[in-house]
């Protein structure tokens, strides 16, 4: 038996053993803490702390979780979760000990390959064995997804009465937008810890998962809704899925001619190229890739840089990235795969959140940057910065409506964290900064269908979505929620509003 045959053996003996609850400590004085791990934290966590019933415990799943909130974690528990109080169990030295081994790398390489990624599929409901008659009442168009990561739920809105509908436990950790099938009948929730789950929400029923990497950037779907591509960072893999029931349709390690990998910034979907869009993290690389006979073919453009964040303009004719070195962005033509602008942004734009609008007879594009307490505006055709906002601390979230005059910007760091910009779109200026709850996050707006409402997150524990007249600009009503970061909506995300992101 090898070090792994024998590692697994021991962790399945323990597991076995074990229940959900902490069990007595089995060799209490014991100063290997791999085997405490072992005995208390396997079961649930995985023997490679690659994740099972609770969330993978590896430095780049746990980044960021602070040390001191895990060791919090462990000794008294995560509210609401199976996740209990480990202080009556364990001393201090094995509390801070446990909490340094899980942010240490695993003693041996982390394999989640084809096979694993097969085994790992659940189809709870096939594809077409469910009613196609919604059971409950409510313009299908207009609803939102409302995902709660302070207790690992998502709400599903009504979003003409502003009403929930239902509330359903998702995986831990989603992160990035849920993608929505063509028809918005289905949409795919992607995790940090690599879990598709496919949901339908027509029966409110997950109907299939699986798990497409240990630790996963984000997922796209098909514009034709035929395919899922999951983007990783860890392993260096994307992952091609046949949308109707997660099964793996290919399996592409990320790496350029000489073999060197890269982990995937983001992938995203491309719909008049009926492509894909990859940028790699570590290599100067963008991919197009196109779905062939059920598997990816993949053609490579050179990028100037290394690329971090990204966007498109309208027709998908160009990629405008961030920089990883956070000083500049760029411009790629995607057709010639050559870098045609480059863009004087030097606050780290964040790309992924910028929003377009008509702006005097031109397209113009607006994003916040994370370390610069400002917002760019920039002309698609000349790409030059034709203003600077001037904000109250860097921002995360940008988002607007085609049908409203006002933009909305966060200020997700430092001390003005609680208020947000509202911004004349044709003014270019700041019309107004509300603060809704003093002293905690205000972030992340979408708008409904119409653009003629919109929803903002009170981002805390004890938080809300707050729900405003998009064009009076004054408070309807409070939805209590627990952390509530992203909302998105049906119509807005399937047809690709200019005012929210895709
Ligand atoms: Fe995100 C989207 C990257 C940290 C909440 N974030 C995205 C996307 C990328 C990205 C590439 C677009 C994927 C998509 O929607 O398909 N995020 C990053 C980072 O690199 C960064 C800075 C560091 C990291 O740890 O990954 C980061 N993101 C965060 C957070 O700390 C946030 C605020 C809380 C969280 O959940 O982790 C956060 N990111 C979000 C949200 C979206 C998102 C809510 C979707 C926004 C939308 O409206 O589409």
């Amino acid at each position: 038996m090898n070090l792994n045959q024998t590692r697994t053996h021991l962790a399945g003996i323990l597991i076995l053993a074990s229940s959900l609850m902490p069990t007595p400590l089995l060799a209490a004085t014991s100063s290997d803490t791999e085997t405490l791990y072992l005995q208390q934290c396997a079961a649930c966590h995985g023997p490679d702390r690659l994740g099972g019933m609770g969330p993978a415990l590896l430095p780049e799943n746990l980044g960021r979780l602070k040390a001191s909130q895990a060791e919090k974690v462990i000794r008294e528990g995560r509210p609401a979760t199976q996740m209990a109080g480990y202080a009556k169990i364990l001393n201090d030295q094995q509390i801070s000990a446990l909490t340094d081994f899980i942010y240490q790398p695993p003693s041996h390489e982390l394999k989640w390959g084809e096979a694993e990624i097969r085994n790992s599929r659940e189809v709870s409901h096939a594809q077409g064995s469910l009613p196609d008659k919604p059971v409950f009442d409510a313009d299908l168009m207009n609803l939102f997804l409302v995902v709660e990561i302070g207790d690992h739920h998502v709400t599903l809105l009504n979003g003409d009465t502003m009403e929930p509908i239902h509330r359903f436990a998702s995986r831990f950790a989603l992160h990035g937008g849920p993608k929505y099938s063509p028809d918005g009948r289905y949409v795919y929730f992607g995790s940090r810890d690599g879990w598709i789950t496919k949901y339908d929400i027509y029966n409110l029923k997950v109907v299939a998962e699986v798990r497409a990497g240990i630790n996963m950037r984000n997922i796209a779907v098909s514009a034709d809704g035929h395919y899922v591509m999951a983007a990783n960072y860890l392993p260096h893999t994307l992952v091609l899925f046949n949308a109707a029931n997660l099964e793996m349709l290919d399996f592409i390690p990320v790496q350029n001619s000489q073999g060197d990998s890269s982990r995937v910034s983001a992938v995203y979907t491309a719909p008049p190229r009926g492509s894909f869009i990859a940028a790699l993290k570590d290599i100067p690389e963008a991919w197009e890739i196109t779905v062939e006979n059920r598997k990816a073919a993949v053609r490579r453009m050179t990028t100037d840089t290394l690329l971090d964040d990204f966007f498109f303009d309208p027709g998908y004719q160009h990629l405008i990235g961030a920089a990883r070195d956070g000083k500049h962005g760029v411009v790629i033509d995607l057709d010639s795969g050559t870098t045609t602008a480059e863009l004087p942004l030097p606050g780290m734009p964040h790309l992924g959140s910028g929003i377009t609008w008509e702006y005097e007879g031109r397209r113009v594009m607006a994003t916040p940057h994370f370390r610069a307490g400002a917002i760019s505006i920039i002309d698609m055709d000349t790409w030059e910065v034709i203003k600077t906002l001037e904000t109250e601390g860097p921002g995360f979230f940008m988002r607007s409506h085609e049908n409203s005059r006002y933009a909305w910007a966060d200020v997700f760091f430092g001390p003005n964290a609680d208020k947000v910009h509202i911004i004349d779109k044709q003014t270019l200026e700041i019309v107004k900064t509300l603060q809704p709850e003093p002293g905690k996050v205000a972030a992340h707006v979408e708008f409904d269908r119409h653009g003629e409402k919109l929803l903002l997150s009170i981002w805390d524990d004890d938080g809300a979505v707050i729900v405003y007249d998009a064009d009076s600009l004054e408070e309807e009503k409070r939805i209590p929620m627990k952390k509530p970061s992203g909302k998105y909506n049906v119509w807005n995300k399937i047809n690709y509003e200019e005012g929210t992101s895709h």
